[in-house]
């Protein structure tokens, strides 16, 4: 049956919120027939992900989409079948009303942000009732074990992927049409995003050294002041290039998520953050380092050690060790000098065993289904 859906987001910062929802609205009407409407309060960032969105428009229909801007004096006319309250933002007080009003009333879910923290099996789907309203609110956890919700995946990301990496060409034209030659055979291609970081600098310094050349495309992001400023420069243009002994930065603009997913696959190791680029890059079957959404009084240090618990499954210990002390030393500002740079000397002997490692975890990140799957069969069990 084809429902007609309507995702909030309030977007509270950088893309991830944006990221998030807008997968989500695209794979529901793409996948599942249905009818979306996403109501998003900043269309700067769907803009960037996305451009074919317009900024300044107050509707538009992309890819099978009806966006909306959102705003305090929006019209959101009569309520849909299931509302998406993304991350708890809460949805306007009259549309709730207007929900409980229906018969039968939507279905309110609350999505929540990703954790691999065990409790969320306990939780995922409950329901909480409103405490006036005839209505409850479910909340649906993404998650990386069965009894979750799963993380976004569309149907189209693995024969994407696949065609991609199976063919150098395709990956010789992706670093041409950004204005770089290909990586050399031989050399390590690294993406580098993430949130401001001191220890980029011991990154750098290490990679610099390296008896390998490495090549670093950095999109812009806040870690890139700092990445420059190891050579100095304060802001370089995208498309140049900077060199240090083994090490050569690439300068990349910020990319439409399409071609962001290309990045990750053509490239050996990917440093990614929040939410949405930590899933891509799972996806992506290389090694990876996740720099973590930092919370106060250290919250998110508990979430890092809930998901290398899971990941780090199955790696001998001296590579589950330093592949450990390689994320801890790029989340942890405390964390010892020189810690990052023994951990990635001591993971550069193991690259095949990494890649084949993650490609099993890739395997076992979907054991849970897809997340849009999972969510369309979850409101179906409870409208009909
Ligand atoms: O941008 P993020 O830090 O987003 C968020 C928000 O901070 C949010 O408030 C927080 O709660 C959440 O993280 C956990 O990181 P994220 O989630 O990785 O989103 C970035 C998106 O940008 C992702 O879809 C990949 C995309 N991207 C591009 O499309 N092109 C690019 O060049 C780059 C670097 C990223």
């Amino acid at each position: 049956m084809s429902r007609s859906w309507d995702v909030f987001c309030r977007v509270i910062d950088n893309y991830g919120d944006a990221a998030v929802c807008w997968r989500l609205a695209r794979q529901l009407a793409a996948e599942h027939g249905a009818r979306v409407r996403l109501w998003i309060d900043a269309l700067d960032a769907l803009h960037a992900l996305f451009p074919e969105v317009v900024r300044d428009r107050e509707a538009q229909s992309v890819a099978g989409v009806d966006i909306r801007h959102w705003s305090a004096a929006s019209d959101i006319g009569l309520p849909a079948d299931i509302a998406v309250d993304a991350f708890g933002g809460g949805l306007p007080d009259a549309y709730v009303a207007a929900m409980a009003r229906r018969d039968p009333p939507s279905l309110w879910i609350v999505l929540e942000y990703l954790s691999a923290e065990l409790w969320v099996v306990g939780h995922h789907g409950l329901p909480s009732p409103h405490p006036r309203l005839p209505i409850a609110r479910h909340f649906f956890f993404p998650g990386v074990v069965p009894g979750t919700g799963g993380v976004l995946k569309e149907a189209s990301l693995e024969p994407r992927r696949d065609a991609f990496q199976r063919d150098r060409g395709r990956q010789a034209a992706f670093w041409r049409d950004l204005g770089f030659a290909p990586p050399d055979q031989g050399s390590i291609a690294v993406s580098l995003f993430g949130y401001e970081n001191p220890a980029v600098a011991e990154l750098m310094h290490v990679w610099a050294l390296s008896p390998r050349q490495v090549v670093a495309a950095v999109p812009r992001s806040s870690l890139r002041p700092q990445a420059s400023a190891f050579f100095g420069v304060a802001d370089p243009d995208d498309g140049s290039t900077l060199r240090r002994g083994s090490l050569e930065a690439r300068w990349v603009p910020f990319l439409p998520q399409p071609r962001y997913d290309e990045l990750l696959w053509a490239c050996d190791w990917n440093f990614v953050r929040g939410e949405d680029s930590f899933v891509r890059a799972q996806w992506a079957l290389r090694p990876f380092v996740w720099h973590i959404y930092p919370q106060q009084e250290r919250a998110h240090r508990v979430k890092l050690e809930a998901f290398l618990e899971i990941y780090c499954e199955g790696l001998e210990p001296p590579t589950e060790a330093a592949l450990r002390a390689l994320w801890h030393g790029w989340n942890d500002p405390a964390a010892p000098a020189g810690l990052m740079r023994a951990a990635w000397e001591s993971l550069n002997g193991h690259q095949d065993r990494l890649r084949q490692h993650a490609r099993g975890w890739a395997a076992t990140l979907a054991l849970p289904g897809d997340l849009a799957a999972n969510l369309a069969h979850f409101c179906e069990e409870r409208l009909k």
